[in-house]
């Protein structure tokens, strides 16, 4: 059985339904600090989590006789820079609780690291897997130390801890909240509605994406994997694209040649986007657990545009 936490988030919603489907509804069970009317909810366990209160995480575990803990709950760059001590707590605290809970269950456990664990020091270009880590942002200062920690109870308790450094995610199911690379988001939800968006981000701002369904994949591939053929354990990268904001203007205008883009930058958000590598290097994920991934520019543009107009348009249609 596997416990997954932060269910209700950008990543946690559609990985509930990935995992329900590889592994059968009543084998995931979703978590979340709040409920929602939405089928992560109705169509498998739930049960209402705040994952900085380790004995619920415990109870709900032990309730639940979990073998696999993935643990999504986080607040995103952008809103860990707004509320730094908040987001420590929530970040590593929940993640103490997490790694604990697995090691009392003996469970395997999965919890993403990001880009953002890189700083202005690291090496912009092809960012290697293992290189200088001195990121500037507290979600980054989260990154670092959970990607050791997750190592940490790997070689102290054998806990077969597992991760990936995510890249911005493209989404069309749950919109992020507070990430830096939102903007990647939001500009296809506006097209499709005003034919326009102003961007927090600059042109010129290079950053690595994936479309969700790669990145889901890429958990479950993971997670898989034949331990043995681990070298690195937590902390894969995995990009499948690298691109500014021009970019995915120029793609969408494809197919809604009308679209206009804007410009208001977000210095926050900037400085967060400009301390982050341009491009990473994926080789030893590719190496050690065969991660690929389907989606480029292109073919996510075409799938997001046409996924946000049914949804936009029955929305519009209720
Ligand atoms: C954020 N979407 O923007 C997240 C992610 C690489 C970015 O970590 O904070």
């Amino acid at each position: 059985r596997i416990l997954v936490t932060g269910a209700l988030g950008q990543i946690g919603s559609e990985l509930i339904t990935k995992l329900r489907k590889e592994y059968g509804a009543d084998n995931v069970i979703a978590s979340d600090i709040r409920t929602a009317d939405k089928e992560v909810v109705d169509e498998g366990p739930f049960e209402l989590l705040n994952v900085t209160d380790a004995q619920q995480m415990y109870d709900t575990a032990k309730k639940y006789n979990v073998d696999t803990i993935m643990h999504m709950a986080a607040l995103l760059s952008a809103k860990a820079e707004a509320s730094p001590q908040l987001a420590w707590n929530l970040n590593m605290g929940g993640l103490v609780n997490a790694l604990e809970v697995a090691r009392e269950h003996g469970a395997q456990f999965f919890t993403p690291s990001s880009i953002g664990s890189f700083g202005p020091d690291t090496p912009k270009k092809l960012t290697p897997q293992d290189t200088l880590q001195r990121p500037t942002t507290m979600y980054g200062v989260n990154k670092v130390a959970g990607e050791l920690l997750c190592d940490y109870y790997f070689t102290r308790f054998g806990i077969d801890t597992r991760g990936v450094r995510f890249p911005g995610l493209v989404s069309n199911v749950t919109p992020p909240g507070g990430g830096t690379t939102d903007y990647a988001v939001e500009i296809y939800y506006e097209a499709i509605k005003n034919k326009t968006y102003t961007s927090f981000i600059d042109k010129g701002t290079y950053m690595d994406m994936m479309y969700m369904p790669d990145a889901l994949q890429a958990i479950v591939d993971l997670m898989e994997a034949e331990p043995a053929r681990l070298k690195h354990r937590n902390a894969f990268n995995v990009t499948a694209m690298s691109f500014e904001p021009e970019q995915v203007a120029a793609e969408i205008r494809k197919h809604i040649p009308e679209f206009v883009m804007n410009y208001a930058v977000d210095p926050t958000r900037q400085a967060i986007a400009n301390s982050w590598p341009d491009s990473i290097d994926p080789s030893a994920a590719i190496e050690e657990w065969g991660f690929s991934a389907a989606y480029d520019l292109s073919s996510m543009t075409k799938d997001m545009l046409e996924k946000l107009k049914a949804k936009l348009q029955t929305k519009i249609l209720i």
